[in-house]
This record gives structure tokens, C-alpha cells and sequence, in this order.
């Protein structure tokens, strides 16, 4: 059970789910899923299951300085970065059955509208204060610059292409104003530093009652975020400027602030109400301004303060009774087999393309997603956890229950719900059993637990396979056809209650397991009942739920993440510093030759080793090389080889190397053997 005492609010008639709005800047990926997407979605079908009136909003965030970036560098416009993206987003999202009641956009036009008149709102009441401050400038364009249009010499590791934001070299964050010799990306001008004007919202006159909202009235949020939010409560809020000197975006609808935009994260979440508005222009408002509404933002880590403190501050400075959220069940971070996920690093399982290798396998990935959820802590996402989990769990325990439930029923009772006699001691412990398991689930569900939720939904399958192990059906058929239909029928209403508890995980194997019973579209209330099917109907032929993922699959994918860590280190290559000089007497003492080679083998007990023999121009001699992971040895013979003619004879492995073959280290460390351009004689010498 929980350990926080995270108890529902229960005087409310509506839900309203929000996940935070992708930036279209780039395609979702796994770690969008399992942090947002995946939790959202199943906390909206959980309550659409149980009847609740729920609301879920989605969207592309189509703003911010990254977007205008990314245009830049494509010569495209900004609207064409987003109408990409958005599409490949939205497509995504379907695909993966997230089922928001819509997925809008904050280029539309009532986003404009709502963001412009929100922000028009909070300046008429005097919500805002405005401040002159120097902000950087590239005076040849005539351009203020965002920190990440800053480019300089990082001063931690000395990598000359860090962001005035951040070295993605060493990781560090940075403030455009540390970089060394910063100069702008769109000139690479010096930057310079210019007066502007910006308004700000005055977080800091909110600060007592965010306290007192936050600190005293939620303590039932995850600890992470409470955590973060009474950090940044305790440290003293500051006002923060709403707006930018930028051409993408919402203008800013005051005289004089030509040139001027929304702050991204000013417009973003207003995103939420005006998706609420395209939705419902008629209703909208009962859903964020009225006390029976319940607002809940899914999102990640990084977004914690937006949502706690700095969107509820815009709600409650515009007043009209604007609902601040009730909780915001932020996720950690998930990684990629050991490496932070980055977009711009392409070390990501993008949701598009995972579609298109697992066709029909996207609730595969969302079990796999939720399984290991990053709730508590940062997680990670392996390839070998992905077929485990598959191959494992869903289809040697789950799979395998129901396949086994419906293929004996097809074999003693030509697939029709046998009627249940007499009950046992172990078929009403077992139900008892499953009652049990659908009661913690759902507890666990309403508090946002969803990776503890999903244990207790596998717990269902597995009393169905202790139950049959346990009753065997088949040796009763021998003797007692009765006891034989009731085992069966009770083992058909366990995969009844797994059609159910699964579905907001799993919502297309539910679909697919409520088909093949014959059931009416399950509530969420029917969890735990024994008379889900009912005797006499027919059953379908079972088609198997989850097939095996074999070894090549993942290989595949392995292979991908290993040739783009391999594109990485060749992008991010920095050729080692020239060494000091060398006489050239010196250098012309080394003998360096072409030969061809003879013949060429691995060294026995070794992995790294290859002994060459070859025809160096005037006899035959023999070379050890540590290239043996980067050749095989077969592939050598015939080719002609640089080689160092006149060092020591060396020992290696008990064989005499006469010489040294030269060849490149490459950026991921793996050699490439050096030879001449065009054939040459044996022997000729290098100069
Ligand atoms: N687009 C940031 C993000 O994707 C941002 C969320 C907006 S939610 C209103 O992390
Ligand atoms: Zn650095």
C-alpha cells in the first residue's frame, strides 16, 4: 500500500486530466510516454470505467525559442516545424490509444484568443509589474537572443560549440554570460547587451497564500513534488517576466510591445483551457470554474514548478473562480538502457517508429511502460526488460491463463459457458482471492499508484494459474463432468475480471478478451464478480492475446541504439592535440614499408590478437596486430598494409612480431588498418 496518505477528494462531479503539452520540436518518445502519457491515459479510462465525467485534454505546444531554432536551421518556417511534428505527435498518440477527448494545438486560433485575453485580463487589473532590465543582443541582426541562441567556449570543459544555456558536451547548465568569447548563432556577431522592457508576474505576492495551499493543504501529493514545490516556497519567489522580444509566438496585446511575445510558459498552460474551449465552447467553463470540478495535470519532473506554482499563480491572479489543480502526480525520468533520453542526441524509442517495427503491440509497451514506471525514481528502459516482461509475463502468465481457460472449455463443452455447480473451499478462497486483488488495485489506481496498481491486475492472472494447477479440471473430466464446468466456468469469470482490470492499461487486449467472451462492455464496479460470462453463451475460438518476442527483434533494436551511439561519438569527435614536435632525422629513422599480406589468423586464446604473415619486399615476416575485434582475418589476406619495418622483434602470446601494422583509431575507439590508396610493390617504403 502507499505510504503517503494520498486520500481521493470525493465532493467532486468532474474530472479534468491534463498531460502536459508536447513541444513540437521533435516526435514523442518512450520517455514522454511513461512519465505522462501512458499514466494519464490510464487514469482516465480508469474513471470513464467506473461512469466518473471525465475530461481529457491534450495538445502540441507549438511555441518557444527551440522551435524558431530548428526552423533556422532547416530554412523552413516555424509553422512548417510544428505542422511536422504536431502530425507525427497526434498519429503517435492515436496509435497508441491515448485517448484524449481532444488533441489541439497552441497555434490555433482560439488558443491565440484565450492566451491573448488571459494575459490582457491580469495587465488590466494591475497583476503585472513591468521592469527594464539588459538583456543579450546581436546588434548586426538587430535581435535580442534567448540563451540558446548564444554559442561560446563552455568554462568547465572547453567544448567551443556550448549553448548559452547549456554545454551538451559536459552536461553543465550554463548562463549565456558564462560562456567564453559568446557570439550570436544567427550572425556570429559578438553578442552585446541591450536595454528592454518585459512584463512579470509577481510571484513573490502570492507567496503566503501558495504556501498555505501548497505546504498545509496538500501534503497527500507525491513527495517528490511536494518536495520541490516547499523548495522553491522556502528559497523566496522572485517575479518572473512573462515576456519575451521574440517573433514566434502569442504578441503581446499591449501598445508598445511591438516585437514582443508570451513567454512560452506563460501560453502553454493556458493551452489547457483553450483545448478545454475548441472542445467545449458552450461548457468550458464548468469544467475549470466551477468548486465540483477536480483538476489534475500529469506531467514530468522538470515541469513541477509551471504547474504548481506559476500556472495556479496566473489562475488565481485572474480570479472568476479558476480551479487550481487538486494534485499533479509528476513522474520522474525514465532513461534508455543506461543513458539519459535525448532528443537531440537521437538516443530515444521514438513512439512513431516503435509503432511501425511492433505492429499491434502497443499494449506491450504500455504494460512494459507502466511495469517499470519511473514513479518514485528515475528508471530505465532496456531492450532485454521489454522481452522479458513480454515473453514472461504477458504471454506465459496472462496469455497462457486465458488461452488455457478457453481451450478447455472448447474441449469439454464445445466452447459454451459451462454452469457453475456446487462450490469448493478453493473456488471461494479464489474469488475471495480476486475481490482482494481489484480492491487494492483500485485503491491504488484513485492515488495514482499505477505500477503498484498493475502488479495487483497480474496478480488476477497468476490465482488463475495457481487456481487451475490447483483444481485440474482435465483430471476431473475424467471422472465428474460437473466439477469440471464449475472449474471452468469460475476460471472463464477470472478472465472476465482481467478484461476488466486490464483495460485502462491494456485497452486493445481488453477489447480483443471481452470480444472473445461475449461480454458487455465492462464497469469498473463489476471487478471481483463471479458472474461476469454467463453459462450458456458462447464463447469465441481463442486467438492467442500476446505472441513471443524473439532474440533478432531486440537485436535490432539494439543494433539501432548501437550505430547512432556510434554517429554520436563520431559527431562529437575532438581530435586529440597536436604532440610536440619531432625532428625530422628522427622521424626518417622509422622504416615504414608497404607489405601485402600472405596469410592472416586469430591468435589462439586471445580475442584482440591477428598474426599476419607478409611479403615485405624481400622475405616473409611475421606481424601481431591487436585488430582481431575490428576483422576477420579472411577479409585481410591480399591487401596491402602500412607497417613500421624496424622496431625490436616483440613477444606476443608466445609469437615473435616483427614490426608494428599501423592503423586510425576511429571516435568510438575501433581501428581501421592503414594501407596505400592504389597497389604498390611489396617493400615500398612510406615517406
Ligand atoms: N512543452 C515542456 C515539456 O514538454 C512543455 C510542457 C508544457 S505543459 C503546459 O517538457
Ligand atoms: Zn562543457
Amino acid at each position: 500500500m502507499p505510504q503517503e496518505s494520498q486520500q481521493p477528494r470525493r465532493d467532486y462531479k468532474r474530472t479534468l486530466i491534463t498531460s502536459a503539452l508536447p513541444y513540437a520540436n521533435g516526435p514523442v518518445h518512450i520517455g514522454h510516454l511513461a512519465g505522462v502519457y501512458v499514466p494519464a491515459d490510464i487514469y482516465a479510462r480508469f474513471l470513464r470505467m467506473q461512469g466518473k465525467d471525465v475530461l481529457f485534454i491534450g495538445g502540441s505546444d507549438e511555441h518557444g525559442v527551440p522551435i524558431t531554432i530548428k526552423a533556422r536551421e532547416e530554412g523552413v518556417t516555424p509553422q512548417d516545424i510544428v505542422d511536422r511534428y504536431h502530425t507525427i505527435i497526434k498519429k503517435s498518440m492515436e496509435g497508441l490509444g491515448i485517448s484524449f477527448d481532444i488533441y489541439s494545438r497552441t497555434t490555433s486560433k482560439t488558443h491565440h484568443e484565450t492566451a491573448s485575453e488571459f494575459f490582457r485580463r491580469l495587465y488590466d487589473k494591475g497583476e503585472f509589474v513591468v521592469k527594464s532590465s539588459m538583456q543579450l543582443y546581436d546588434a548586426e541582426a538587430g535581435e535580442f537572443l534567448a540563451d540558446r541562441y548564444v554559442m561560446g567556449t563552455c568554462p568547465h570543459c572547453g567544448n567551443p560549440g556550448a549553448y548559452g544555456d547549456q554545454c551538451e558536451a559536459c552536461g553543465t547548465s550554463l548562463a549565456a554570460t558564462d560562456l567564453i568569447d559568446p557570439h550570436s548563432r544567427l550572425t556570429s556577431a559578438p553578442v552585446s547587451l541591450k536595454e528592454t522592457t518585459h512584463w512579470y508576474l509577481p510571484l513573490d505576492r502570492w507567496e503566503e497564500r501558495l504556501r498555505h495551499w501548497i505546504l498545509d493543504g496538500h501534503q497527500e501529493w507525491k513527495p517528490n513534488v511536494y518536495g520541490q514545490c516547499k523548495s522553491w516556497l522556502d528559497q523566496g519567489l522572485q517575479p518572473r517576466a512573462v515576456s519575451r522580444d521574440l517573433d514566434w509566438g502569442v504578441p503581446v496585446p499591449v501598445e508598445g510591445a511591438e516585437g514582443k511575445v508570451l513567454y512560452v510558459w506563460f501560453d502553454a498552460p493556458i493551452g489547457y483551457i483553450s483545448n478545454t474551449k475548441e472542445l467545449l465552447p458552450d461548457s468550458w467553463e464548468q469544467w475549470w470554474k466551477s468548486d465540483d470540478t477536480r483538476l489534475i495535470h500529469f506531467i514530468g519532473k522538470d515541469n513541477i514548478v509551471f504547474h504548481c506554482i506559476i500556472f495556479p499563480t496566473m489562475l488565481m491572479a485572474y480570479g472568476d473562480n479558476f480551479q487550481v489543480p487538486d494534485n499533479v502526480p509528476a513522474n520522474e525520468f525514465l532513461n534508455l538502457e543506461g543513458d539519459k533520453i535525448s532528443t537531440s542526441r537521437n538516443w530515444a524509442v521514438w513512439a512513431h517508429e516503435y509503432l511501425e517495427d511492433f505492429p499491434g503491440k502497443q499494449d506491450t509497451l504500455r504494460y512494459v511502460l507502466t511495469a517499470n514506471a519511473p514513479e518514485t525514481k528515475d528508471n530505465d528502459f532496456t531492450w532485454a526488460d521489454f522481452q522479458a516482461r513480454n515473453n514472461n509475463e504477458l504471454v506465459a502468465i496472462l496469455g497462457n491463463f486465458v488461452n488455457r481457460a478457453m481451450v478447455l472449455t472448447h474441449k469439454y463443452f464445445e466452447g459454451t459457458v459451462p454452469a457453475a455447480g456446487e462450490l469448493h473451499d478453493v473456488d471461494r478462497q479464489m474469488m475471495a482471492d480476486v475481490r482482494a486483488a481489484g480492491e487494492r488495485l483500485t485503491a491504488l489506481w484513485e492515488t495514482f499508484h499505477f505500477r503498484d496498481g498493475l502488479k495487483e491486475a497480474m496478480e488476477i492472472a497468476r490465482i488463475g494459474n495457481r487456481y487451475l494447477q490447483e483444481t485440474e479440471p482435465w483430471k476431473a473430466a475424467k471422472t465428474d463432468m460437473g466439477r469440471t464446468a464449475t472449474i471452468l466456468n469460475r476460471a472463464l469469470q477470472i478472465c472476465a475480471n482481467i478484461a476488466i482490470a486490464f483495460e485502462p492499461v491494456m485497452p486493445f487486449m481488453a477489447e480483443k478478451l471481452q470480444k472473445m467472451l461475449g461480454m458487455d462492455k465492462p464497469s469498473w464496479e463489476e471487478l471481483g464478480s463471479d458472474a461476469l460470462v454467463i453459462a450458456g453463451n458462447p464463447i469465441a475460438t481463442p486467438e492467442l492475446l500476446f505472441e513471443k518476442i524473439d532474440d533478432a527483434t531486440i537485436q535490432a533494436q539494439l543494433d539501432r541504439l548501437e550505430r547512432i551511439k556510434k554517429e554520436n561519438q563520431i559527431k562529437n569527435y575532438k581530435a586529440a592535440p597536436q604532440a610536440p614536435d619531432v625532428d625530422f632525422d628522427t622521424f626518417m629513422k622509422a622504416d615504414l614499408r608497404v607489405g601485402t599480406v600472405l596469410e592472416c589468423e586469430k591468435v589462439k586464446k586471445s580475442d584482440k590478437l591477428l598474426r599476419f604473415l607478409i611479403d615485405d619486399g624481400l622475405e616473409k615476416r611475421t606481424i601481431v596486430s591487436g585488430i582481431a575485434k575490428y576483422y576477420k582475418p579472411e577479409e585481410l589476406v591480399g591487401k596491402q598494409v602500412c607497417f613500421i619495418a624496424n622496431l625490436p622483434p616483440r613477444k606476443l602470446k608466445g609469437i615473435e612480431s616483427q614490426g608494428m601494422i599501423l592503423s586510425a583509431e576511429n571516435a568510438d575507439g575501433s581501428l581501421v588498418v592503414i594501407g596505400p590508396t592504389a597497389p604498390v610493390v611489396a617493400g615500398a617504403q612510406v615517406k
